[in-house]
């Protein structure tokens, strides 16, 4: 028999690996308990770098613990350094304060090698609001990091902040999305591909967009709108486009893939009516996910 005609086996001679630099909420599913499962359920090593431990994550729970890991980092950094570590993709979320927005890009320059993907994800808010902990001066420290990245994927939010324009909820005109994107385009002249969450021309779709910064196109990928805002989507979508990204996908293929996942997650968690704080039910649906990469077998 011979096992190399088999699919999938070529790919088992190096399993891609992605290292996720994001906060470890104990409970609330975002950041790491969310990017961990997606990103293996993707085929991919997924290495962590905690950037703080939570008893909860701050999005509508009071009291919660925060230990922050800001000392760990360098240690930690400069030990995959020497042994060597290729690191396929770094996929950077929440941070907690300025000093990490800085390591990171120390860290970037320290475990890149040729063909690392830099995803950065500038988790700052929602809804036209910074989450508790963040106040106006970090949004430009955040799009600076974001000008170290090849790929970035802020929500209308994070956007907005990063380039110090007003916030509008959705639907939006695809002249002002498409302008957005171009500005951002330009405010971060790093990045490939930009990848603009909570796209909405009406009330019925809800997606995002894939833009292809070279040729200043966009693909606009929309699925169905479920109603609801529950905490942590972002992560999942991330996560789900980093593992869809690593196991070969196209940026528009990875966002497909990571609105559908995020679609149907979030279905089911208002089908349970579940309280939004407690994230969405992803883990029922691995398996669609585990499905649209292509490694169900
Ligand atoms: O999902 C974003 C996120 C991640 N981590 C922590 C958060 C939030 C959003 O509030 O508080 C700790």
């Amino acid at each position: 028999m011979n096992y190399k005609k088999e699919k999938g086996l070529n790919d088992l001679e190096r399993q891609k690996r992605v290292l996720a630099v994001h906060d470890i909420s104990g409970v609330g599913k975002c950041s790491l308990t969310v990017a961990l499962p997606i990103i293996s359920a993707a085929g991919a090593e997924c290495s962590v770098l905690p950037t703080a431990v939570l008893s909860t994550h701050t999005g509508g729970f009071t009291g919660f613990t925060f230990k922050d890991l800001t000392d760990d980092i360098m240690p930690i950094v400069r030990h995959w350094k020497s042994l060597h570590l290729k690191f396929d993709a770094i996929y950077t979320g929440y941070l907690g304060s300025f000093e990490q927005i800085d390591l990171m890009k120390t860290l970037f320059s320290d475990l890149k090698s040729p063909g690392t993907v830099i995803a950065v994800d500038p988790v700052m808010g929602d809804n036209g609001r910074l989450y508790a902990n963040f106040d106006m001066s970090y949004p430009p420290a955040m799009r600076e990091l974001c000008a170290a990245a090849d790929l970035i994927m802020p929500n209308f939010t994070e956007a907005t902040l990063m380039l110090g324009e007003p916030y509008h909820p959705a639907p939006y005109t695809k002249d002002y999305v498409d302008g957005l994107l171009s500005r951002l385009a330009d405010a971060v002249p790093s990045a490939k591909s930009i990848v603009l969450t909570g796209v909405a021309f009406d009330e019925l779709q809800l997606g995002a967009a894939a833009y292809d910064v070279a040729s200043r196109k966009a693909d606009y990928i929309l699925g169905e709108n479920v109603p609801g805002s529950y905490h942590g989507t972002g992560d999942v979508f991330g996560s789900a486009l980093v593992g869809a990204l690593a196991a070969g996908k196209t940026v528009s293929e990875a966002v497909r893939i990571a609105v559908d996942f995020t679609s149907v997650s979030i279905e089911w968690t208002a089908k349970a009516g579940t309280d939004i704080r407690y994230g969405v039910n992803f883990e029922t649906n691995l398996g669609k996910y585990i499905a649209a990469i292509g490694n169900a077998d």
